[in-house]
This record gives C-alpha cells, sequence and structure tokens, in this order.
C-alpha cells in the first residue's frame, strides 16, 4: 500500500525506522528521532509559504508520529480544534485502521495484575499536563524515581491550549508596577468567584502559594512577565509570557524541557487503565495497569501515584449525565481531558466533590473549539448582541458572563475591538489567520457587514465612558482602550465547556479522600481531576496556578510517601 513504512521500506528496510532487533517504545522514541536526523527539527521544518504550517503549531516539539503514522492513515492532531481539510498530508491514502485505544480490556488487566508488576517504581504519575509536569518534576527532585504516563501521542494535556496566565500575588511583577495586592484579597475573590461553594483550606493554599509558583516556573525558564486582569479579580494579577503570547504552549514547552533535564521517564501513548490496590487494604494503592500502544497491557508497582489526568469536558456521556443542560455545547478542551482519572479513582472507592459543576467560558469561537481569551476583553474589547448592544459588564465572572449570552434570544454574541487590541494581543492575530475575524475600516463600515445597526452609538457611548472614567451603562471598571483607530473587528462568539470544577476529594496534602473521608494511602491527585479548589465557578487564571501549586504539592507528598523509612 501507499504508506509511510512502503516508501522507507524501499530505502533501507524496516532499520531505515526502527531498531534491530525490532523494538518499539510506547513513546516511539527511536522512530522519531529518526525522522528528525533525515528531516530535521520540527522547527526546521516550518514553511512559511503555507497558509497553514502545522509545524509553526502552538503544540510544540511533538513527537513526528503524533500526526505521521507509519502502518496506518495519518491523523492531523490539528483537526481536533480545527478543521484544514484542505491540507493535505503525504501518504493520506494509507488505510490501516489505529490498533491502540479500542478501550479498556478487563479480562486482560486482570492478566497483568495475576502476572504482577514488571517494573517498581516509587512514584506514578498519570497524565502529562502542566499539574503532571509539576508533580513529576518535584518528586523526582524531592529524590523519588518517577515515571510518568501519557496516553496520547503527545504531553502537554488541556494546559498545553491555555490562553490567560496564572494568577498569583505579591511577585515581583505586581511590585515593579505598582499594584498592592493581598493573599486574603486572592482568596477572597476565588471564594467569591466560586459562589462560596469553594473549600476555603484548598483556597488557602492556592493564594498563599502563588507567588511561588510563579517564581518556580521562571527558574525553570518560563517568562511571566506579562500582567493582566481576568474576570472576577480586584486587581491585575494575571501573569503570562509577555508581548501577548498564549501562556499554555509556553509553560508546557519549559516543563518538557525541564522534565527532559530531570531524566523523568516520560512515557507516551500509554494509558493507565486501573489503579491497584492492596488485596489486604483496599484503602492502599500499589499500582497501576498501563496499556501501552506497542506493549499491551503490564503492570507497575508504585508506593503513591498521583492523578493528574484533567477534567472531562470532552466526555460527552459524562457532560450528559451530570449537567444535561451543556451536554449539545462545544468544548474548548483538548481530545485528551475525557475523565479518565475520576473513572479509575470512583473505581478505586475514591470520593468525589462537586463532580456536577461545569464551566461555560463566555467566548468561544461560534461554531467552533476555540478559545476566545477573557483577556482580550481584559485588554479593551466590548461584547454586544447581535444588533450591536452592550448587554453586560464584560469583566464579570465566566458564569454570569455566558448565562447573559443564553438569554440572548440567539444566544451567541459578538466581541468588537479595534486596532490598537490587536497590537498589543498577538494571540489576536491567530484568530485572524484562522478566518474567525470580521473586519472594516470604521466602524460603520463594521456595522454594516456584520448587520450590527447599533454599534456606531455604542461604540460611541464607550468611548465616552472610557473618557470620563466611568461606565454608566453596566458599571465596567477597566477599559483600559477607547475603540477609535481603524481598523475595527469583530469576532462571533458562544459559550462552551472550558472547565469542570468537580473531581476527585483531596485534602490540603493532595491527598485522595476516600468515602468516608479519609486519605487513600499512596493516592494523590492534582489540577482539573479534583474539585473543590473552585468551588462552582473557576476564575480566570486559577487553572494554571492550580496546576502548578496542587502539581508540586501532590509530587513533594507522594515523594516523602514513597521514600519515608
Ligand atoms: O484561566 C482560564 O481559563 C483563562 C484565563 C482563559 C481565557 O479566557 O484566557
Amino acid at each position: 500500500d501507499n504508506s509511510l513504512a512502503n516508501f522507507h521500506s524501499e530505502m533501507d528496510g524496516c532499520e531505515t525506522c526502527h531498531t534491530k532487533p525490532r523494538h518499539v517504545t510506547d513513546s516511539e522514541t527511536h522512530e522519531n528521532m529518526q525522522c528528525k536526523s533525515c528531516h530535521g527539527e520540527y522547527s526546521d521544518l516550518a514553511n512559511s509559504e503555507l497558509h497553514f504550517d502545522p509545524h509553526t503549531s502552538h503544540l510544540g516539539d511533538i513527537n513526528c508520529t503524533s500526526c505521521h503514522k507509519g502502518h496506518e492513515a495519518p491523523k492531523f492532531q490539528c483537526n481536533n480544534c480545527h478543521s484544514f481539510e484542505d491540507d493535505k498530508m503525504p501518504f493520506a491514502e494509507a488505510k490501516k485502521k489505529p490498533k491502540w485505544d479500542k478501550g479498556w480490556d478487563n479480562e486482560k488487566i486482570k492478566k497483568a495484575i495475576a502476572a504482577g508488576p514488571v517494573e517498581t517504581t516509587d512514584v506514578v504519575v498519570i497524565g502529562a499536563g502542566s499539574a503532571g509536569f509539576n508533580a513529576a518534576i518535584s518528586a523526582k527532585r524531592a529524590g523519588a524515581k518517577v515515571i510518568l504516563f501519557e496516553k496520547a501521542p503527545y504531553s502537554g494535556g488541556n494546559s498545553m491550549l491555555a490562553a490567560g496566565g496564572i494568577n498569583a500575588v505579591g511577585t515581583r511583577q505586581q511590585k515593579e508596577r505598582g499594584i498592592e495586592d493581598k493573599v486574603e484579597w486572592y482568596a477572597e475573590d476565588a471564594m467569591k468567584g466560586g459562589r462560596y461553594k469553594n473549600d476555603p483550606a484548598l483556597v488557602k493554599i492556592l493564594a498563599e502559594e502563588s507567588a511561588s509558583a510563579v517564581e518556580w516556573l521562571e527558574s525553570l525558564g518560563a517568562n511571566m512577565d506579562g500582567l493582566k486582569r481576568s474576570g472576577g479579580a480586584r486587581v491585575n494579577r494575571t501573569h503570562r509570557p509577555s508581548g501577548g503570547h498564549s501562556v499554555g504552549p509556553h509553560i508546557i514547552d519549559v516543563l518538557r524541557k525541564a522534565a527532559a533535564k530531570e531524566q523523568v521517564d516520560t512515557r507516551l501513548n500509554s494509558k493507565v487503565v486501573k489503579l491497584v490496590l492492596d488485596n489486604q487494604d483496599n484503602n492502599k494503592v500499589i499500582g497501576v495497569v498501563i496499556h501501552g500502544k506497542h506493549s499491551g497491557h503490564y503492570m507497575v508497582a508504585a508506593d503513591s501515584v498521583v492523578l493528574a489526568t484533567g477534567g472531562y469536558g470532552m466526555n460527552k456521556e459524562m457532560i450528559a449525565y451530570y449537567r444535561p443542560t451543556f451536554k449539545d455545547m462545544t468544548s474548548s478542551n483538548n481530545v485528551t481531558a475525557t475523565g479518565d482519572g475520576i473513572l479509575l479513582a470512583k473505581e478505586a472507592g475514591a470520593s468525589m466533590t462537586d463532580i456536577d459543576w461545569v464551566q461555560a467560558h463566555p467566548t468561544i469561537g461560534k461554531d467552533s473549539r476555540i478559545l476566545v481569551s477573557e483577556t482580550v476583553r481584559g485588554v479593551g474589547a466590548i461584547m454586544v448582541n447581535v444588533h450591536g448592544s452592550r448587554f453586560i459588564n464584560e469583566l464579570t465572572t465566566r458564569d454570569r458572563a455566558s448565562d447573559a449570552i443564553l438569554k440572548q434570544p440567539e444566544q451567541w454574541a459578538w466581541l468588537v475591538f479595534d486596532e490598537q487590541l490587536i497590537s498589543k494581543k498577538k494571540m489576536v492575530r491567530g484568530y485572524d489567520h484562522l478566518g474567525m475575524l470580521s473586519k472594516a475600516n470604521s466602524v460603520e463600515e463594521l456595522a454594516k457587514i456584520t448587520g450590527m445597526k447599533n454599534l456606531p452609538q455604542t461604540v460611541s457611548d464607550y468611548n465616552k465612558y472610557k473618557a470620563q472614567g466611568k461606565d454608566e451603562a453596566f458599571g465596567r471598571d477597566l477599559m483600559p482602550l477607547s475603540i477609535e483607530k481603524g481598523p475595527f473587528y469583530a469576532v462571533r462568539v458562544q459559550p462552551g465547556i472550558h472547565h469542570t470544577m468537580g473531581g476527585v476529594a483531596i485534602n490540603t496534602e493532595s491527598e485522595v479522600l476516600n468515602i468516608q473521608s479519609r486519605p487513600m494511602i499512596g493516592l494523590y491527585a492534582a489540577g482539573e481531576v479534583t474539585g473543590g479548589v473552585h468551588g462552582f465557578n473557576r476564575l480566570g487564571g486559577n487553572a494554571i496556578a492550580d496546576t502548578v501549586i496542587f502539581g508540586r504539592r501532590a509530587g513533594e507528598h507522594a515523594a516523602a510517601h514513597a521514600l519515608k523509612d
């Protein structure tokens, strides 16, 4: 057949790609090194002539085999969120079906447990997003032997798509700008945003450890020099890369490199399908069963296991069950966010908290899965209905903004801004690149092409409010930009699933609690797989904070448990 494997076998046989004797690891490390040795690094392959080049993608330095398959039809990872039908990959005609990820096989799981562990480690971390990487690096630095498993062919998880930033209080960045902030204010804002349903002990840690989380990321090489305001925060405390770039791809790149430097054993294409409990004490976790793409089912014994598998925003059945009114909504999440850790933990006897609380982000590009970051409103965009009239304070919390859009008869809205905003916010160029923006040389022309007949009046009123420093219509307190410098832009937005606030119940040590609310021995969790930190509604910038702070905590406690005595 016309597959990549066939083409290469004509060169130097199977050894062009594989080792001899043939041993393909789940991460396909050797195969990917072979690709790069002939074709160059990912960045070398960037083709500036293409309208869209996947090699310059925000996915970062991922495995070539994430998209290019040797013996299967190729699969554009990009098409999980975008649709680039016109960009054909070479060998797209290869027809073999993927042989992995056919679901869980209970018989094979049982056999793997009966056969006993093939490896032993101190700490297993499940999921290589921000929480998982932070846990793995912290556990490794604490002296533990660590294996980090990731089911996808690339690391990064949902964190890789985070647009906004990381909230923190008392940082160098705030001090340099003369911003007064307090740990208590951060905690109060998070509690108020969460409708006071959050666990105050977890929120206290989130606020207290936020500055050191930013310093930690910087110590690993991150640029966190940008500072913005997110909805529900009383001051600018969302830290992000300077220059307006998205936070997620940047910190994942930094964490990937840091994990490699610490020699964390990271295994891709490796889905954990079972938490193994002690026969004598079923409140104690003693290992995991993995389903590896090439190695099949096998058991690894571990003293500690950290769940960092993310939320369930891309699991349609779970959404339909826990939040039926959201079942037909689009989602901004990575395809990996399928709630696996929640299912694993439930089966092992863990308790869940706030499991049915799901956040709709108000501004996902209409009919798409692309998040239009909250910081676009923070930097200056206004939100208007199909007639061009404002209907809410754009900087209110996400649940309120989403509800307000859903109360509009059409259930979608426009964000409107001008050239000044684009020059401050580079990520907006990406939306333009994806064909999402309507553009005009005057507000009147924009009103005409979009049908927003009230827009000229709305913009004129808003510019007046900005000039006088008081929003008479909706009490918006931060209006950094007027809307007066052409070209003018508009993008259609609608609410979509963004974050699942509920999940596995944890205590302040990141230990998972059982249904009697007692810690399960050896089981830890961090990030979106957990519940309790965000209450009913998460504030922008608190997800990355959660993943870094509780990821580190989980890793440190998991290592301490594994290394004691
Ligand atoms: O924390 C987030 O989810 C966030 C800031 C998202 C965004 O709108 O950019």
